[in-house]
C-alpha cells in the first residue's frame, strides 16, 4: 500500500522527535540550551497549540478562522507547513484551527474540490467559523502583514509565488491560498466535484465568481508573497479543458449541494496535537 493510506497519527510525534528532538534530552544535557538555539518564543508557540490544532489569543478577536488543507501523501510538506503556520497565525493574533482533509482510496486522482467541499461542511459542524482559508500544503506565506482574513468578496492570498517569479501568472488565477466566508462559499455552491488530478478546479471556481459578479480581492503584491515547496508536478487532469467549457452550466448542481451524493464519504475525524484530521473516502462507488 502507498503512503496515502497510512494514518497521519504520528506526524506530530515525528515533528517533535526528529525535527526538534525535544524528547531526546538526557539528564546531563543542559535543559534550555537547545531551545535557546531555536528561539524560546517559537517553541512556546507550538507548545501553546491546543489539541486538534487550535489556538486563540486571550482577548477576543473579530473573526474565527479555519485553515482547510487538502492532503494526500505529502508528509514532509505537511510537517513543514504545520511548524511554520502555527507560529505565523499566532504572531498575527488570529483565533484559528488547522484542519487536514486527507483523501483515502486509489481509484481517483487527487480531488481537491471534493476535499474542500467535505472540509467546509465538516469544519462548520465542528466550530462557528467566520472565515475559511483553503490552503495548499506546499505554500508558505513569507510576510506577516499578509493577514489571514476574509474580505467583502472571495480573497486570493497567494498573489506572488516564488515559482512564478513573485508575479501573478494570469489576472484571474484563484489557486493556492484563498479565503471565503461561509456565505460566499455557499453562494458559489463551493467547488466542482468533477476535477480530479492537477489543474483547473481553481479556474472553475473563478468562473463561479464571475457568474455571480464577484471580483477577486487581493493583498498587495509585495505582501502576498509565498514560497512553494519543491515537488514533482501533480498527476494532471486531462479532462480539465473540456470541463471548463461547461462550468457555467454545472455551477448550480455540481458542488457543495451534491458532494455527499457523489464519489465521497467522510470516514473519521480525529484530534491530533497540531491539527484536526478528517479522512474522506473518495472513489467511483460512493
Ligand atoms: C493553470 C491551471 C491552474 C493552476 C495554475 C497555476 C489549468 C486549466 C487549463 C487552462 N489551470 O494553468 O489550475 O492553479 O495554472 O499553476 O490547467
Amino acid at each position: 500500500s502507498s503512503e496515502d493510506d497510512q494514518p497521519l497519527m504520528n506526524v506530530e510525534d515525528d515533528i517533535v522527535d526528529t525535527n526538534l528532538s525535544l524528547s531526546n534530552e538526557t539528564d546531563d544535557q543542559e535543559v534550555g540550551e537547545e531551545s535557546a538555539v531555536l528561539g524560546d518564543p517559537w517553541m512556546d508557540m507550538l507548545d501553546n497549540v491546543k489539541v486538534g490544532g487550535k489556538w486563540a489569543p486571550d482577548t477576543n478577536v473579530w473573526e474565527k478562522i479555519a485553515i482547510v488543507v487538502p492532503y494526500r501523501g505529502r508528509r514532509a510538506h505537511l510537517k513543514m507547513f504545520l511548524l511554520y503556520m502555527h507560529p505565523f497565525l499566532q504572531r498575527q493574533g488570529r483565533d484559528y484551527a488547522i484542519y487536514v482533509i486527507g483523501q483515502r482510496g486509489q481509484e481517483l486522482k487527487f480531488c481537491k474540490g471534493i476535499l474542500y467541499n467535505i472540509g467546509f461542511i465538516s469544519v462548520l459542524k465542528d466550530g462557528d467559523y467566520d472565515c475559511i482559508i483553503f490552503h495548499d500544503v506546499d505554500l508558505i506565506p513569507e510576510d506577516d502583514r499578509n493577514i489571514y482574513t476574509c474580505g467583502d468578496t472571495p480573497r486570493h492570498l497567494s498573489v506572488a509565488v516564488d515559482k512564478f517569479n513573485y508575479k501573478l501568472p494570469y489576472k484571474n488565477i484563484f489557486g493556492g491560498v484563498v479565503a471565503m466566508t461561509p456565505a460566499q462559499y455557499r453562494l458559489l455552491n463551493g467547488y466542482s466535484n468533477l476535477f480530479c488530478g492537477w489543474g483547473g478546479e481553481d479556474d472553475d471556481m473563478y468562473k463561479r465568481m464571475h457568474k455571480h459578479k464577484l471580483e477577486i480581492s487581493r493583498p498587495d503584491e509585495d505582501i502576498g508573497r509565498y514560497t512553494m515547496f519543491q515537488h514533482e508536478l501533480g498527476d494532471e487532469n486531462k479532462q480539465r479543458f473540456n470541463l471548463l467549457k461547461t462550468s457555467d452550466l454545472r455551477a448550480d448542481k455540481d458542488g457543495l449541494n451534491n458532494v455527499g451524493k457523489v464519489r465521497a464519504k467522510i470516514t473519521s475525524m480525529s484530534r491530533q496535537r497540531l491539527f484536526t484530521h478528517i479522512v474522506v473516502n473518495v472513489g467511483k462507488r460512493y
